[in-house]
C-alpha cells in the first residue's frame, strides 16, 4: 500500500485534487506499480441485501446522489428475487458499484465481514455500513463523514435514532420496543455509552476495524452491531452518534425474526456476565493488593521466611 501522509484532512477527496496524495493520484500510482489490489476511492459504501430487488437500484442512486465519489459494494447472500442480477447490470455501466455473491442466506455479521474484509483488502479508508431498504437517510451521510473525521480518536460514528434529534417514523410499536429495549439492555450489561447499540447505519475507520479481531467475531444478526459497538470501546475507539430519522421499509420484507432476537439476548447476557465477572475479579485483585500494602510487617515477615 502507498504510505501516507499523517495529514488529518486525507478522507476529503476535493481538498487533495491538485495534491499527489489524492485518491486518484494513488490510484494511478498503485496502477503504475502494477498492484492487484487498485484502491478506488477512499469510502467504501456496504449495503447488505437478501431480496431487496425492489429497493437496490434506488439504494445506490440515493447514495451516489449525495456521495458521488465513493465505492459501493452489495453484498448479496444469492437473493432469489435476483437482486444480484440487478446490481450486475448497474455495475457494468458504473465502475463504482460491485456485486459480492455469497451462496445461500448466511447472515447479516458475516456479509459485513466479508465487506470489510475486501474494503481494507482494497484500501479504502473509511467503510460505510447501510441498509438497501431505504431506512437509512443517505442525506445523513455527510454529517457523518463530518463525525469520523473530526478527531483520530473517533473509530466509528452512528446514524442513531435513540439520541435528542433522532426518530423513528412508520414503525410499528412492537419493533420499536425491541430496538429500544435491546438497546437499553446491551447498554447496561455492557456498560455502553452508546444510546443506538443496535444500529446498522454506521461510518468505520478501516484502521479501528484493524485493531479489534474481526476475525473472533461470530454473531450473525443484529447481534453482530452490538458486538462490533463493545469491541470499539474496549479497545478505547471513540464512538460518535449523529441524529437520524429512520423510516420503516416501504418495499420488500424484513429479514428480522426470532432467532436474531434471541440470538442476541444470550449473547449480551453472556457477555454481560463475563464483564461483571471480570470487574469483580479486578476489584478483589486491587483489595487483595491493598491489604498486601496496608500490611507491610506481614509482608517482610513471609519473604524473610522464604529467604532464610
Ligand atoms: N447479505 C445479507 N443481507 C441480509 C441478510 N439479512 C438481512 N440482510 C439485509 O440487511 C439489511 C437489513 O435487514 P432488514 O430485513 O431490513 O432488517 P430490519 O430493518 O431490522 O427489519 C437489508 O438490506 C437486508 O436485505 C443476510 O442474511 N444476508
Ligand atoms: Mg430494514
Amino acid at each position: 500500500m502507498i504510505p501516507r501522509p499523517d495529514v488529518v484532512d486525507y478522507f476529503s477527496t476535493t481538498v487533495h485534487e491538485n495534491n499527489e496524495w489524492s485518491p486518484q493520484a494513488r490510484r494511478h500510482e498503485a496502477r503504475q506499480q502494477g498492484s492487484e489490489t487498485v484502491p478506488q476511492r477512499d469510502i467504501l459504501v456496504i449495503i447488505p441485501t437478501y431480496n431487496e430487488a425492489e429497493n437496490v437500484e434506488t439504494a445506490i442512486q440515493r447514495v451516489l446522489a449525495v456521495l458521488p465519489d465513493v465505492d459501493i459494494m452489495i453484498v448479496d447472500d444469492g437473493s432469489p428475487d435476483g437482486t444480484g442480477e440487478i446490481v450486475r447490470r448497474i455495475s457494468a455501466n458504473d465502475d463504482r458499484v460491485s456485486l459480492m455473491e455469497r451462496t445461500g442466506k448466511r447472515g447479516l455479521g458475516p456479509a459485513y465481514l466479508d465487506g470489510f474484509a475486501h474494503g481494507m483488502a482494497s484500501g479504502h479508508t473509511l467503510l460505510i455500513e447501510m441498509d438497501a431498504d431505504g431506512s437509512h437517510p443517505a442525506s445523513a451521510l455527510p454529517a457523518m463523514l463530518a463525525a469520523i473525521r473530526s478527531a483520530d480518536s473517533v473509530g466509528g460514528v452512528i446514524g442513531s435514532r435513540w439520541v435528542t434529534g433522532g426518530a423513528v417514523v412508520d414503525w410499528p410499536k412492537s419493533r420499536r420496543l425491541i430496538s429500544r429495549g435491546g438497546s437499553t439492555y446491551a447498554r447496561v450489561m455492557l456498560g455502553l455509552k452508546v444510546r443506538d447499540v443496535t444500529a446498522g447505519f454506521r461510518v468505520y475507520k478501516a484502521s479501528a476495524l484493524q485493531a479489534i479481531e474481526l476475525e473472533t467475531v461470530q454473531s450473525q444478526g443484529y447481534c453482530f452491531q452490538i458486538d462490533m459497538t463493545r469491541r470499539m470501546a474496549a479497545n478505547g475507539f471513540g464512538l460518535v452518534e449523529v441524529p437520524i430519522t429512520f423510516k420503516d421499509r416501504v418495499a420488500g420484507t424484513s429479514k428480522m425474526s426470532k432467532a436474531i432476537v434471541v440470538e442476541a439476548m444470550l449473547r449480551v447476557t453472556i457477555w454481560g456476565f463475563e464483564r461483571l465477572v471480570g470487574k469483580e475479579r479486578g476489584r478483589r485483585e486491587s483489595r487483595d493488593a491493598k491489604r498486601v500494602v496496608e500490611q507491610p510487617s506481614a509482608v517482610s515477615y513471609e519473604k524473610h521466611e522464604g529467604w532464610s
